[in-house]
């Protein structure tokens, strides 16, 4: 029986050093230890050992299981070391590897233009409104003082959705929406996308953008428009600039007028970007058309309104000196990236 006892002790201690894992010594100590173990099956025979020998047997036995059990967790805490040490290096984070930079979007140089005209305009004290593209026929034209025999009309002109529906070819119907809901003194821009039914090419674009504005008060005269005008072209084109209105015609304004700025590449004597003329036209104004007042519950015997209206990609094109308005829309990245 003693030399079965030292048998199992020299079993346990090889094969416990050659375990590999966790489970493998959990198993190990089931085999030898547990209650169906090897050297507990030893210990049932003790009944037939004589009386003599049972405590030398019974001393050995437990000498063997307390030298197991040492083994066991000492071979099991150097095994949770190992693993422990293992699972640290494969969740190692090197922080000193450079971060994978994330490209950044910017704004489109229509919206930085357009940002620039709507601060200036904030900050003379003007609201900026919004309007649906979809319009009806009434407040994009008729409300306008537009007749229906006006060439704007033309189907070739304006994409029509139904004889009374169509994309908004100004954003001039939002300012007549403005007009109808709110009474003056009336301080407002609206900018936004407008539809014309014009081919593509190098200066056309069947979509482009729009900014107008409108003031409606007691008493407003062209010379606030020329004041307010002036004062807003500077901000944009710089404080030297010269400017000039022309007489013009709109039906939505009466007296009309277009500004110009003198062009800044030959100083008013004529030269390629100005085609000759010496002047650069930037925008198309008047005062509000007192029929176009009635239209929208406003009295123009009480109140006077001056309004003007530019288109946002010419401006756009000169200031970052652009040739192809197609440019614009295509949203190439390689040319995006250059703002
Ligand atoms: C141009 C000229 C203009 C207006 C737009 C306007 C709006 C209302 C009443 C009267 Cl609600 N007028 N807008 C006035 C004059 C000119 O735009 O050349 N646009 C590209």
């Amino acid at each position: 029986m003693k030399e079965q006892i030292k048998q199992i002790r020299q079993v346990a201690e090889e094969a416990i050093a050659a375990a590999q894992s966790e489970q493998e010594i959990e198993a190990l100590r089931i085999r030898f230890l547990g209650k169906k173990g090897e050297l507990t099956a030893i210990l049932k025979q003790m009944g037939g050992v004589s009386p003599e020998e049972r405590p030398i047997i019974g001393q050995l036995a437990n000498e063997v299981r307390s030298y197991i059990e040492e083994q066991i967790s000492t071979i099991s805490a150097s095994l949770k070391a190992q693993s422990a040490a293992k699972k640290l290096e494969s969740e190692k984070i090197d922080v000193t590897i450079p971060g994978r930079a994330t490209t950044l979007g910017q704004k489109h140089p229509l919206n930085i233009v357009l940002d620039e005209i709507k601060e200036i305009f904030l900050g003379m004290g003007f609201d900026v409104a919004e309007g649906p593209e979809v319009e009806l026929d009434y407040y994009n034209f008729e409300a306008l003082n537009i007749p229906k025999d006006h060439p704007a009309r033309d189907t070739q002109d304006t994409f029509y959705i139904t004889e009374n529906i169509l994309l908004r070819t100004q954003t001039s119907p939002v300012q007549v929406r403005v007009m109808e809901k709110q009474k003056p003194p009336i301080r407002v821009i609206s900018p936004g996308r407008v539809y014309r039914s014009d081919a593509v090419d190098a200066t056309h674009s069947p979509v482009f953008h729009q900014i107008e504005g409108l003031v409606v008060d007691k008493g407003i005269t062209m010379g606030d428009l020329k004041g307010t005008l002036e004062d807003f072209a500077k901000r944009l084109y710089g404080d030297d600039s010269v400017f000039r209105f022309r007489p013009h015609h709109f039906p939505f304004t009466e007296p009309s007028a277009e500004m110009d700025t003198m062009c800044f590449n030959c100083q008013g004597k004529g030269c390629r970007l100005c085609k000759g003329e010496g002047w650069i036209e930037i925008l198309g104004c008047g005062m509000v058309h007192p029929k176009v007042l009635a239209n929208c519950g406003i009295d123009p015997e009480e109140y006077s309104g001056f309004a003007f209206g530019l288109g946002l990609e010419r401006i756009v094109m000169r200031r970052f000196g652009i040739d192809d308005m197609r440019l614009l829309f295509e949203n190439d990245i390689r040319f995006l990236n250059q703002f």
